[in-house]
């Protein structure tokens, strides 16, 4: 009767006078579905590269049809090295090359087909250099291979099928670690076929057995992170314009989703009521088209309207997939890698001074002092406030000494443990004492890996969280608040 007490007691002292049932010691259960520890450490990259370059590049196509001779891919400068140093610079993580696009022409020595670089003038292997100049500099190599192929005779049987396969297992197996594997939805239908020069259509659903595709990545590269339509690692956000919605579940109905899926405009959003964790990928190119064309050396994304897609798919629980159209020399051009690091420093300018870093954190409900609210302001990953088991809706609040000015706040969930907020508002106390929302016109709903909130700048010494419902208790690791003199 006395210990019970006591450990009354303790749980109301711990609480800060909340009436709440203490949940002593224990951690909130997991809430399905859950990532795997590859899908949170993919997540953690937040914005890395894509590399689109072949002879498309040299024969100013988007879609090679697959015919122009291998003759035609000849850069004259190419330096892996400079594309990742710039890369770098720009604070990607990571780089993905297209080692075959749909023409089929393969910038590796392949040994199943003579259309590769082996057969060009320039003779090298790109995915080796590539993969070795991200090895050199510390980021991480990713691959895209192209179900569909414009080029080869036997597109469309399973031959084709099987050729697709083995090029898979040598890319697993030949250039180190890779990070992320890309399967494309696009099939367009026609193509030169090996001189058929006919349109095949294939059941995009079926024709590949992507199961088996799965299956070579999950054996060859365990850590990999495999992308397409429907994942199942990460799943394409349906559009190429580099956004995702604010509201965007990590989940998807897994079975639905397949390469080249028409209802692609759901993936924006993800499926709140989906059965495995999914998380979007938001890709896009920093000129209009993927290859590199001379005619667009001026229409290079200005700074500012990379910073706003940064914060419309990483700040919207997502990752960020920027395309860099490597140009015939077989570098990245000089207006794109200015802009890149400009854009980091952008970046790093708006959202490196937390102006909560001191603030105090408290909250209306908490489950016991190891998940306590100063866990969301003490720059810790793994930590995080929880409020007791079935808390679906709960208040943090926060106070700085002084008067601060904001017009970002940053969320973050503890994913681990699955995506949980559905709903909730930001609020500043006003001159006069009362709460009023930061934002009114802007859906904040959910937040999972990170959430990022732009609002006109609001003065105060009081904000407060007020998660408004969740799947289960809410798990928040990280808030930080943020003043940019950029709207
Ligand atoms: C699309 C392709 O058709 C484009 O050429 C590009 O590779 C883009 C990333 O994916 O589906």
């Amino acid at each position: 009767m006395k210990k019970y007490l006591l450990t009354l007691v303790m749980a109301y002292t711990m609480l800060g006078g909340n009436i709440a049932f203490a949940d002593n010691n224990t951690a909130p259960e997991p809430i399905g579905p859950l990532p795997s520890p590859q899908q949170v450490e993919w997540q953690k990259m937040e914005t890395y590269a894509f590399i689109h370059f072949g002879p498309n590049t040299f024969n100013d196509k988007e879609w090679g049809y697959g015919d122009a001779p291998a003759s035609s891919f000849n850069p004259t400068r190419l330096d892996c090295e400079q594309w990742v140093r710039t890369l770098v610079q720009g604070g990607m993580k990571g780089v993905i090359l297209t080692c075959k696009h749909h023409d089929g022409f393969c910038l590796w020595p392949t040994k199943y087909t003579d259309y590769s670089v082996a057969n060009s003038p320039f003779k090298r292997d790109v995915v080796r250099e590539l993969s070795d100049a991200c090895r050199k500099y510390g980021i991480k190599f990713g691959v895209y291979l192209s179900p569909w192929d414009r080029h080869q005779a036997s597109y469309g049987t399973p031959e084709y099928v099987t050729y697709y396969y083995n090029q898979l297992e040598e890319l697993m197996t030949q250039y180190g670690d890779v990070f992320e594997v890309w399967f494309d939805g696009a099939n367009g239908g026609d193509g030169w076929y090996g001189g058929a020069s006919e349109k095949r259509e294939i059941d995009r659903s079926t024709y590949y057995n992507y199961p088996r595709a799965w299956g070579i990545v999950n054996r060859l590269q365990p850590n990999a992170v495999i992308f397409s339509d429907g994942g199942p690692g990460c799943r394409w956000v349906g559009n190429e314009k580099g956004y995702a919605n604010p509201t965007n579940w990590s989940f998807l109905r897994i079975k639905e989703v397949y390469p080249g899926y028409p209802q692609y405009e759901e993936l924006q959003s993800g499926h709140a009521d989906g059965d495995a964790w999914c998380a979007s990928e938001c890709d896009t190119s920093i000129r209009p088209g993927w290859f590199y064309h001379e005619s667009e050396d001026d229409k290079v994304k200005t700074v500012d309207e990379l910073v706003n897609l940064y914060y419309r798919s990483v700040g919207h629980n997502s990752t960020f997939l920027l395309n860099f159209p490597v140009n015939r020399e077989g570098l990245i051009h000089p207006n794109d890698s200015t802009t890149i690091v400009k854009w980091r420093e952008r970046i790093n300018q708006e959202l490196g001074n937390n102006l909560l870093a001191k603030a105090k954190f408290t909250a209306s409900n908490t489950r016991n002092k190891a998940y306590n609210a100063s866990k969301m302001g003490d720059g810790n990953w793994e930590t995080y406030w929880a409020p007791s088991d079935g808390v679906t809706a709960a208040d943090i609040i926060i106070k700085t000494k002084k008067e601060v000015t904001l017009n970002r706040i940053m969320l973050q969930e503890y994913i681990p443990l699955g995506q949980r907020v559905k709903e909730f508002v930001i609020e500043y106390k006003t001159c006069c004492g009362k709460w009023a929302p930061v934002i009114v016109d802007e859906e904040t709903t959910t937040i999972g890996y990170k959430r990022i909130v732009r609002f006109a700048e609001k003065t105060a010494k009081e904000w407060r969280i007020r998660i408004l419902n969740a799947r289960a208790c809410p798990c928040i690791n990280n808030v930080e608040g943020f003043y940019s003199a950029n709207s």
